[in-house]
């Protein structure tokens, strides 16, 4: 049984320092002078580019058990494949045909929702774990920084199988934050153009030759296992290269945002998870194993 070897793994990792690789990110300690050069270099890498990457944030022992217990987790991810535009809201049919709005691709992703994690699960803990939160905030030189009041939004894991793609598009938030804990053999890359767009400044000529294949500012994360990403989609566009090898690609996506109380819609709801209530109780590892075999 996986979940038998998953427990064994994470009576292992009882102590931070076991999950975090703490020498090299000391988040429980923001004050020392190895926190404030990454939270320094994390800024300006914020600033330059929209993104910054933490390579090996997790220590390999937490990244083997993030992926046994995503592993037994991921055939009950929701899969809806859509097809939208970049912009995630619905196409405006008086703008010309050409015009980024009304340019759609297919995308096919899996996720699981923040309910259906098992309490003891180790992507739990570390989205729940304020150190992490609080350096987050820092980089992004936030006042005060807060996890989603979304009972499935707060945490997702995205699951993209072979044939998987999401298309280009802007975020509706302002950062996110994603661990990545398994790679494709083949494809599923991160892909970006720093700042594509602006408060003031839609830039749809630019976001127009991004569509149809322009190459020249596109930037690529290889997302080893283990990284993690901050990222601000709101500006930049973004997209994940189809998966063509088999095994899946898992990624951990952090919801928090610089205001308390934030919520998803209804209609988010629907089209993420496809469904509209949120489970009393979440299931056990044991349970999506007996699932699984049924
Ligand atoms: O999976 C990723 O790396 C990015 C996901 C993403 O862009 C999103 O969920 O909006
Ligand atoms: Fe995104």
């Amino acid at each position: 049984m996986k979940s038998n070897l998953l427990r064994k793994k994470l009576a292992g990792l009882q102590t931070w320092d076991k999950i975090v690789r703490l020498d090299k990110y000391p988040v429980t300690d923001l004050k020392s002078p190895v926190a404030r050069k990454l939270i320094e270099t994390g800024r300006e890498e914020m600033a330059r580019l929209g993104g910054c990457e933490m390579p090996d944030f997790v220590t390999p022992e937490a990244i083997e058990a993030l992926q046994l217990e995503s592993t037994i987790m991921e055939s009950s991810a929701f899969f809806k494949p859509i097809v939208g535009n970049p912009y995630l809201t619905p196409e405006d049919p008086k703008l010309p045909v050409d015009h980024p709005n009304r340019m759609t691709e297919p995308t096919r992703v899996g996720v699981l929702a923040y309910d259906q994690y098992p309490r003891d699960s180790l992507l739990r803990r570390i989205y729940e774990w304020d150190p992490l939160m609080n350096f987050v905030g820092e980089i992004l030189g936030l006042p005060a920084i807060y996890r989603y009041a979304d009972p499935m939004g707060g945490l997702n894991l995205s699951v993209m199988q072979k044939g998987d793609y999401l298309r280009w598009h802007f975020d509706q938030t302002d950062f996110v934050t994603s661990l990545s804990i398994q790679t494709s053999d083949v494809g599923g890359d991160f892909e970006f153009v720093p700042m594509t767009r602006t408060e003031t400044d839609e830039k749809y000529d630019d976001v127009s030759k991004i569509l149809k294949g322009d190459r020249q500012k596109v930037k690529i994360i290889k997302n080893h296992p283990g990284t993690l990403v901050l990222f601000r989609g709101r500006w930049s566009i973004h997209r994940v290269t189809e998966v063509t090898g088999a095994r899946s690609r898992l990624m951990g996506l952090f919801g928090f945002d610089s205001k308390p109380d934030v919520k998803s819609s209804a209609h988010l709801y629907d089209i993420r998870y496809g469904r509209s209530s949120v489970l009393e109780e979440p299931p056990t590892f044991e349970d999506y194993e007996r699932a699984s075999q049924k």
